[in-house]
């Protein structure tokens, strides 16, 4: 039975793409346009009770019964270990896969998101938080950096759900301040990881639907006051 996704065609959204095509399995999409509020929908939230992309439900999931997950990481840890793949089952290479999933959640996707918001969508702009997300976003790829010099992909030898949480957040370095050229070998693991044609085609997914930039609705609905009500 394919697997229903909510999404849109962002970051967090690709990172879900990525492996529901790596995997080959069928899934069937349903568009939630945060730029319109789709993700205050009641039934979302039902879904998705903390308001945000990506979300799935597997019919099929655990003691047969459906499993509605939200948290792009926990999702990719189902997904990986419902059917074995990208995620060692066992031994060092399972938990190195676990340690920069979980780098990816906490730390790179998070501070990524603040660098675009303070350089990009801030209506004002704001010295002191342009200065500490960019420089926090070039430490983040300094150590990407440095991993990716000793190990082909960020948990060893194997690509791995590591790769494909970290890699959505960097197809844009120049919108964190980031020059790519300072970063070799992010730049070697990024163009292999460009060029698997799940990946292509896990990004192409609602990328139609995207507006280029967020209108003032959007921002409003994203960073105002709609955005910090109670529900
Ligand atoms: N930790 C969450 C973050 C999800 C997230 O921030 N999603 C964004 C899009 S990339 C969203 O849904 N934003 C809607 C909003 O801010 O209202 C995950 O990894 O799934």
């Amino acid at each position: 039975m394919a697997i229903e996704l909510y999404s849109w065609a962002t970051p967090n959204g690709h990172k879900v793409h990525i492996l529901l095509e790596e995997l080959g399995l069928e899934y069937r999409v349903h568009p939630i346009d945060i730029g319109n509020g789709d993700q205050f929908d009641p039934d979302f939230l039902k879904i998705s009770p903390n308001n945000r992309i990506p979300a799935i439900v597997d019919p099929d999931g655990p003691g047969g019964e459906p499993l509605a997950l939200m948290e792009s990481g926990a999702i990719l840890f189902y997904l990986a270990e419902k059917h074995g793949r990208f995620l060692p089952a066992e031994g060092q290479g399972r938990y190195r896969t676990m340690q920069w999933l979980m780098w990816q959640m906490g730390g790179l996707g998070p501070m990524l998101g603040q660098a675009h918001h303070f350089l990009q969508y801030a209506p004002e702009k704001i010295d002191y938080a342009q200065k500490r997300y960019a420089n926090e976003a070039n430490r983040l790829y300094g150590v990407l950096d440095k991993r990716l010099g000793e190990s082909r992909y960020l948990a060893g030898d194997d690509y791995s759900i590591a790769d494909m949480a970290a890699w959505p957040w960097t197809r844009y370095p120049e919108r964190q301040n980031v020059e790519r050229g300072d970063y070799p070998n992010f730049q070697r693991w990024f163009d292999e990881i460009a060029a698997r044609p799940a990946v292509q085609r896990g990004v192409e997914v609602l990328a139609g639907l995207r507006q280029a930039a967020f209108d003032d609705k959007a921002k409003e609905i994203l960073f105002g006051a709609t955005q910090f009500q109670r529900r």
